[in-house]
C-alpha cells in the first residue's frame, strides 16, 4: 500500500511544543508522509510571561504552498487544519478547500491565541465558523471552543457537552469531537464523540495536573493520519486519545510554566 499523506495547515510554533512541528511528528510517529502549509509564525516571548508573538503569513504565501502541497501529492489523503489566526488567513484557505476538495479535512478550531489582539477575535471566531467550519468533515473544539461555536454558553457537565456537540453537528459538520479533557473534574481526559448516529463519550485517565503544550494539536494531527490511513473517524479518535496519552506520559519539561508533548513511541501504544 502507498504511505499515506496529510497535509497540515497550521501554524509555526518555534520550540516544537504545538502547531505544524507537533503535526509532522504525530503524522510521521503513526506512519503517514506529512507536508505543511505555514499560516502564521508564534515565538513564545521568555521576557513577557512567555506570550505569543504572533505573525501571519501573506494569504498569497499560504495559498503558494497548499498549492506546491497539492500538485507535488496527486492524492492528499487528509488534511489537518490547526491555527488560522486572522480572517485574511481564513478566506484564502477557505478558497482553497473549495479548489482542492481533500477528501477529509480535520479542522482544530483553534481561535485565540494568547497576544492576539483581542478584538480580532470575534471576526476570527466569525469567519471561521461562516467559511472553515462547514468543509470540515471532522472537528475538534476545546471546552472554551465549544461553548463558543455551539452558542450554548457555559458548559459545566457532561450533558451539556453532549448537547453542545450536536449543535455543533447541525451545523453541518459530520463528526464533531468536543473536548472537556481534564476540564469537568471527572478525573479523566473526557471528550464526546457525536456523528449524528452514535454518540460516545471516550474517556482516558489524567495524567498529572500541569499544563501540557501541544494535546488538542496533537489529538487532531494523530486523528487526521489514523483517518489518511482508511481508519473509520470513532477508531481514528480512539487511537488519536492513545496517542494524546502517551505523548503526555513522555512529556518533555524546559524553562516555560507548560511542559511539552512527545509523540516518540505512542505508535507502540496502538
Ligand atoms: O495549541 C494551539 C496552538 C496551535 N498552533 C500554534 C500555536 C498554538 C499554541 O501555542 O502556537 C502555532
Amino acid at each position: 500500500m502507498a504511505t499515506p499523506i496529510a497535509l497540515a495547515i497550521a501554524g509555526s510554533e518555534a520550540s516544537g511544543g504545538a502547531g505544524a512541528q507537533t503535526d509532522l511528528k504525530t503524522f510521521h510517529e503513526l506512519g503517514v508522509f506529512g507536508c505543511t502549509a505555514l499560516t502564521c509564525i508564534v515565538s513564545f516571548d521568555p521576557n513577557n510571561n512567555w506570550g505569543h508573538r504572533f505573525v501571519p503569513v501573506d494569504p498569497q504565501v499560504i495559498a503558494d504552498q497548499i498549492e506546491a502541497a497539492a500538485s507535488v501529492h496527486s492524492h492528499i489523503d487528509a488534511v489537518k487544519i490547526g491555527m488560522l489566526g486572522t480572517p485574511a488567513t481564513i478566506e484564502v484557505v477557505s478558497q482553497a478547500l473549495d479548489t482542492y476538495k481533500f477528501p477529509q479535512v480535520v479542522l482544530d478550531p483553534v481561535l485565540i491565541c494568547k497576544g492576539q489582539e483581542p478584538g480580532a477575535a470575534l471576526d476570527v471566531d466569525n469567519a471561521l465558523r461562516a467559511q472553515v467550519l462547514p468543509k470540515a468533515s471532522i472537528v475538534t473544539p476545546n471546552l472554551f471552543e465549544t461553548q463558543v461555536l455551539s452558542g450554548r454558553g457555559e458548559i459545566t457537565s457532561v450533558e451539556q457537552l453532549k448537547d453542545a456537540a450536536k449543535a455543533i453537528y447541525d451545523q453541518g459538520v459530520p463528526v464533531v469531537v468536543a473536548k472537556a479533557g481534564t476540564l469537568l473534574g471527572t478525573g479523566t481526559a473526557l471528550d464526546v464523540y457525536y456523528d449524528g448516529e452514535q454518540l460516545e463519550v471516550l474517556e482516558v485517565p489524567a495524567v498529572g495536573s500541569e499544563r501540557v503544550s501541544g494535546a488538542g494539536c496533537t489529538l487532531a494531527a494523530a486523528i487526521t493520519a489514523q483517518v489518511a490511513k482508511g481508519v473509520a473517524p470513532l477508531q481514528a479518535v480512539r487511537d488519536a486519545k492513545q496517542v494524546v496519552l502517551s505523548s503526555i506520559e513522555n512529556r518533555m519539561h524546559g524553562n516555560a510554566p507548560f511542559s511539552y508533548v512527545y509523540q516518540g513511541g505512542a505508535s507502540a501504544t496502538l
